[in-house]
C-alpha cells in the first residue's frame, strides 16, 4: 500500500451527485479506502514515494534526469485496444460504422460484473480534473475514480486536477440544479485495473449520461480517461448538441517576422507527427530572419466559433503524453528539454547508469529494454515503439504563454495530414470549406504503434477521429458542414503529407522543423501572399512557392514530392467512394457532390 494520506472516507462535496456516484462505486469494488485528490504538492510526492516503494515507479539518474521516473507496463498494456473500445447510444445507429456498439444495458451490467469488489486490497482514488484553462468558459469538467496510483499521477501532470476542479464542479452543479437543468456537470469516469487481463479488458462510452467504465488496462488511452475518452469521445458527442468542435488536433503559434501570429491546428493520426509539428524549431536562415514558434497543445483542440465569427480554440490538456521513439536532439529538440526533469516514462529502455533511452534517441546501446531484460537486439527494440513520456506543459521551451488564456486562440488554419507513402503530394489547399471538410473527411494514414494491431496498413482516417468520434461519422461530417454559416470567417483547410517515399522506401521530405517551410506557404495562402496552382485535387503551390533552398537534395524530384499522380489518383478517388458509401446513408450529399464534380473533373482533364 501506499503512504498517501487518506482524506474522509466519506464523500462530502457540495455536490450531492458526486458524493452519491462516489459512494456507489465505493459499495461496488469495495475499496479498503478512499482518497480523494486535492493535486497539491504533497500529495503528488507522497504517491511517487508509495510508487517507489512498490516498485511501479523506478526512480532514474538523479543527476540527469531529477524528478524522473520509469514505469514498466504489462507487456500485454502497451497501446490502446481499439477492438474493446465501445460506444454505448440507445439507438445503435447514433454510435456510427466507425464505432463498436454495445446496448447501454448490456454495456453497464458487463461492466458492473466486472467492478463487483475488485478495489478489495486497493485504495479507491477520486480524480477531479478540469480539462482546460480552470477558468475558461471552453473547458469542461470530469471526475475519473481509479484503483491505480500510476493514473493518479499522470492525470496529475496531464489535466489541471485537484481542489480547484472540484470547486468549479460544486459551482456548476449548484447552478445546474437552481435552473432544474437535467443531467451533471461533469463526466463520471470509472477505472480499475483490474487483474490487466487482456480477456476482461473494455472501455465503454455512454455519451448520453456523459459517464466512462474503463476496466482491466493501465495504458494511457484507456486508462488516463481524461483525455482520448472525455476530451474527444464524449466532448465530441457534447460539442455537437452545443455547436463546438472537440478534435484530434495539436495547435501551433506561427510568428512571422512582421511580428503578427497565426495559429494553427492540424489533425494527423496517433504517432504521426503532432507533437513534433506542435514544437518546430524553424531551420536557421528562418530563426535568423525572426521566426518563432509557440506550442499551445499537441493532441487534442477544442475550438468554437466566437462573437467575432472566428473558431477559437483551447487545448484542454495540461500536459503531453508523448512517443518516446524518435525524439532527438535533431528531431524535437523543445521535446527533450522539456523531458530531463519532472517526468514520467513508460516503457522506454535504460542506459547502464539509469538514464531513458529508446531508439532514434542517441547512438548509445542501452543497458536493459522495456521490460527489464539485458537488451539484446534479437528481442526487438529496446524501448517499446509506443513508449511514452508523461510531463507538464508548462516545462516545454516554446510553451505559449496564450496557451492558458480562457479565451482560447484564433485558429487561422486547418492542417489535415496522414502517412502516406504514395499519392498524395506534399501539401494542398482546399478549395473551399466544404471540399476542405471532404479533405478531412476522406484522409487515410498507415496505421501506428498507437494502437494494438499491425503496423503500416493504410485506413480511412476522417480528421484523425477514426478511433475518437463518439458517434456517427455521417453525423459528425454533417456537423464540421454546418459552421459554414453567415457572419463566419473560417479557417482556410489544407492538406499535407510528410511520408511520401520514393521507390527504395526512403523519405523524399526531410520533415521536422524543415516543415516551417509548408507552414510559410499556408500562411502565405491565408495573408493572400502566396499563389497557388488549381488542380482537380485542390490548389497546389507554384513551382516557386515552398522556399527550398538550403535543404539537402533529396532523393526524390521537386515533381515527386509536390506534384499529384495521375493513376494513382483515380485509384484514390475509388477508395474514398468505396469508403464514403461504407458510411452510409447519413454521409451529406455535399460531400458526394464534391467528389462526383472531382470525378467529372478527373475525367476531362486526365482522361477516361
Ligand atoms: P499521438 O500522441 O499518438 O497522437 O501522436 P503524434 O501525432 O503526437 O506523434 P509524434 O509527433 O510523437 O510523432 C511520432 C513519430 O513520427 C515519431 O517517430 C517521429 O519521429 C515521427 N515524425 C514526426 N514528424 C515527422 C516528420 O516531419 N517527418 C518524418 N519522417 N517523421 C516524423
Ligand atoms: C494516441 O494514440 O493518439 C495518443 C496516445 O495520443 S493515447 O492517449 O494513449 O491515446
Ligand atoms: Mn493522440
Amino acid at each position: 500500500m501506499n503512504a498517501v494520506p487518506s482524506t474522509p472516507a466519506v464523500p462530502d462535496t457540495r455536490c450531492a451527485r458526486l458524493d452519491a456516484w462516489v459512494a456507489d462505486v465505493a459499495a461496488l469494488t469495495c475499496p479498503d479506502a478512499i482518497h480523494w485528490c486535492d493535486g497539491s504538492d504533497d500529495e503528488y510526492r507522497a504517491l511517487l514515494a508509495g510508487m517507489e516503494a512498490d516498485g511501479t515507479l523506478l526512480p532514474l539518474n538523479p543527476d540527469t534526469h531529477p524528478g524522473c521516473w520509469l514505469h514498466r507496463s504489462d507487456p500485454e498494456d502497451v497501446a490502446r485496444v481499439e477492438h474493446l473500445t465501445f460506444v454505448c447510444t440507445r439507438a445503435r445507429d447514433d454510435a456510427g460504422p466507425n464505432n463498436h456498439w454495445m446496448a447501454p444495458d448490456e454495456a453497464h451490467a458487463k461492466m458492473d460484473a466486472l467492478f463487483d469488489g475488485c478495489m478489495r486490497g486497493r485504495t479507491m482514488y477520486v480524480v477531479p480534473y478540469c480539462m482546460g484553462p480552470i477558468d475558461s468558459p471552453l473547458a469542461r469538467c470530469g471526475v475519473e475514480i481509479t484503483d491505480s496510483p500510476y493514473v493518479v499521477a499522470n492525470m496529475r501532470l496531464m489535466t489541471r486536477m485537484g481542489a480547484a476542479a472540484l470547486a468549479r464542479i460544486e459551482r456548476e452543479s449548484a447552478v445546474r440544479d437552481a435552473d432544474g437543468a437535467p443531467g451533471d456537470a461533469f463526466v463520471r469516469g470509472l477505472h480499475s485495473l483490474g487483474e490487466l487481463d487482456p480477456e476482461r479488458r473494455f472501455i465503454m462510452h455512454f455519451p448520453e449520461d456523459l459517464t466512462i467504465k474503463s476496466f482491466g488496462s493501465g495504458y494511457g488511452g484507456n486508462a488516463l480517461l481524461g483525455k482520448k475518452c472525455h476530451a474527444l469521445r464524449i466532448a465530441s458527442w457534447q460539442a455537437r448538441q452545443e455547436g463546438w468542435l472537440a478534435e484530434h488536433m495539436l495547435i501551433v503559434g506561427i510568428e512571422t517576422p512582421r511580428g503578427d501570429t497565426h495559429y494553427i491546428a492540424a489533425a494527423f493520426p496517433s504517432a504521426c507527427g503532432k507533437t513534433n509539428l506542435a514544437m518546430l524549431i524553424p531551420p536557421e536562415a528562418y530563426r535568423e530572419a525572426g521566426w518563432k514558434v509557440w506550442t499551445v497543445g499537441d493532441d487534442i483542440c477544442w475550438m468554437r466559433p466566437g462573437a467575432d465569427g472566428r473558431l477559437w480554440a483551447i487545448n484542454p490538456e495540461a500536459g503531453f503524453f508523448g512517443v518516446a521513439p524518435g525524439t532527438s536532439a535533431a528531431s524535437n529538440p523543445n521535446a527533450l528539454a522539456t523531458i530531463q526533469r519532472d517526468t514520467i516514462f513508460t516503457n522506454v529502455a535504460l542506459t547502464d547508469d539509469g538514464q531513458p533511452w529508446w531508439e532514434g534517441l542517441d547512438d548509445r546501446v542501452p543497458a536493459t529494454d522495456w521490460r527489464g531484460r539485458p537488451f539484446d537486439p534479437a528481442n526487438g527494440p529496446a524501448a517499446h515503439p509506443n513508449a511514452r513520456f508523461t510531463v507538464s506543459a508548462a516545462q516545454c521551451p516554446s510553451y505559449s504563454p496564450r496557451a492558458e488564456d480562457p479565451q482560447g486562440v484564433p485558429i487561422s488554419a486547418i492542417v489535415f495530414g496522414g502517412r502516406r507513402a504514395t499519392t498524395m503530394p506534399l501539401v494542398f489547399e482546399a478549395r473551399d470549406w466544404t471540399h476542405g471538410v471532404f479533405v478531412g473527411a476522406t484522409m487515410a494514414s498507415e496505421t501506428t504503434a498507437a494502437a494494438t494491431g499491425q503496423v503500416g496498413i493504410v485506413r480511412r482516417d476522417p480528421m484523425a477521429m477514426k478511433p475518437f468520434c463518439g458517434y456517427h461519422f455521417g453525423d459528425y461530417f454533417a456537423h464540421w458542414l454546418s459552421f459554414d454559416r453567415p457572419g463566419a470567417r473560417l479557417p482556410k483547410v489544407f492538406h499535407v503529407n510528410w511520408f511520401r517515399k520514393d521507390a527504395d522506401g526512403r523519405f523524399l521530405w526531410p520533415g521536422f522543423g524543415e516543415n516551417l517551410r509548408v507552414l510559410e506557404w499556408i500562411i502565405g495562402r491565408v495573408d493572400q501572399r502566396s499563389n497557388a496552382i488549381d488542380s482537380v485535387v485542390g490548389n497546389l503551390p507554384c513551382p516557386a512557392g515552398i522556399r527550398l533552398e538550403g535543404l539537402k537534395p533529396t532523393t526524390g524530384s521537386s515533381g515527386e514530392l509536390l506534384g499529384v499522380d495521375v493513376t494513382t489518383w483515380r485509384t484514390e478517388l475509388g477508395l474514398i467512394e468505396a469508403f464514403i458509401e461504407s458510411v452510409g446513408e447519413r454521409v451529406p450529399g455535399a460531400l458526394n457532390e464534391v467528389l462526383r464534380r472531382m470525378k467529372t473533373r478527373s475525367e476531362s482533364e486526365w482522361g477516361g
